[in-house]
């Protein structure tokens, strides 16, 4: 006899494959929040004892808005010689806009807008007193290439697209629906918001995410959300996936606006 109502498989749920894993959100210059959050990982690692070196995603949007990018830098730089960890760093829309302003001073005006002065001035970069002047344009963007070190340079410009662990793809904006996940373009990977946020999924990967913020972390059944805005609310967030375990992690600034 046919069993007619036979039990469906138990839904499996996403794992990493048993490797421990980090997710971090948009940081934007709050070097004040990812340095405790940071060390908070570090020691959770540790504890954990894990048998595979832990892995750490940056998600991108490392830069503007907050005070300290040029820091939040160099901190990223300094993990990624950590050896207990693996740090691997997507690249954000943000970290897209300066390096356009490296090639087309022009977009300057647009990147202020977005948030660059802070990050202009982190590297000790004046932004222009006319938004409309090219000549004054060219001297920031120059000044800008010059206080670049090579290290940080080659940060920008070696950033990822995408990481995949297990059944988890990490990526800086989100995925376009319908679209396989190594097909994805870079644009979308970038910049994507509501026509991945209101898909139902699934997106042949669990989609690890920041780029659009929201008051609390979204842990749902095809996308995990980190960004929870640190700029303007002082919590930057990670999420801690271990085989099939997602757990969150924050840290909290006293006062919601770096002083
Ligand atoms: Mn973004």
């Amino acid at each position: 006899m046919f069993n007619l109502f036979r039990k469906k498989a138990p839904q499996a749920r996403p794992s990493t494959g048993g490797r421990l894993v980090y997710a971090v959100g948009d940081v934007h210059g709050r070097l004040d929040l990812l340095g405790p959050l940071l060390r908070d990982i570090a020691e959770d690692a540790l504890a954990s004892q894990p048998a595979e070196r832990p892995l750490l995603v940056m998600l991108g949007d490392y830069v503007d808005r907050g005070p300290d990018s040029k820091g939040v830098v160099d901190l990223l730089l300094q993990m990624r010689t950590y050896a207990r960890l693996e740090t691997r760093t997507l690249k954000g829309n943000h970290e897209e806009a300066l390096l356009r302003f490296l090639d087309d001073p022009m977009f300057g005006a647009t990147w202020l807008d977005n948030g660059g002065g802070p990050t202009l001035a982190s590297y000790g970069v004046q932004p222009p007193a006319s938004r409309t002047d090219p000549e004054a344009w060219a001297t920031a963007s120059r000044a800008f290439s010059e206080a670049l070190s090579d290290q940080h340079r080659a940060f920008y410009e070696g950033l990822e697209l995408m990481v995949t662990q297990g059944d988890y793809a990490f990526v800086h904006a989100g995925v376009r629906p319908g679209v396989a996940i190594e097909a994805q373009a870079e644009r979308d990977l970038l910049w994507i918001r509501q026509e991945f946020l209101e898909a139902a999924g699934p997106f042949g990967k669990v989609i690890v995410h920041g780029h659009t913020p929201s008051e609390e972390a979204q842990l749902t059944r095809h996308r995990l959300g980190v960004d929870t805005g640190a700029y303007a609310t002082g919590v930057l967030t990670a999420v801690r996936l271990e085989g099939e375990d997602q757990r969150l992690m924050q840290s909290r600034a006293r006062r919601p606006h770096a002083a």
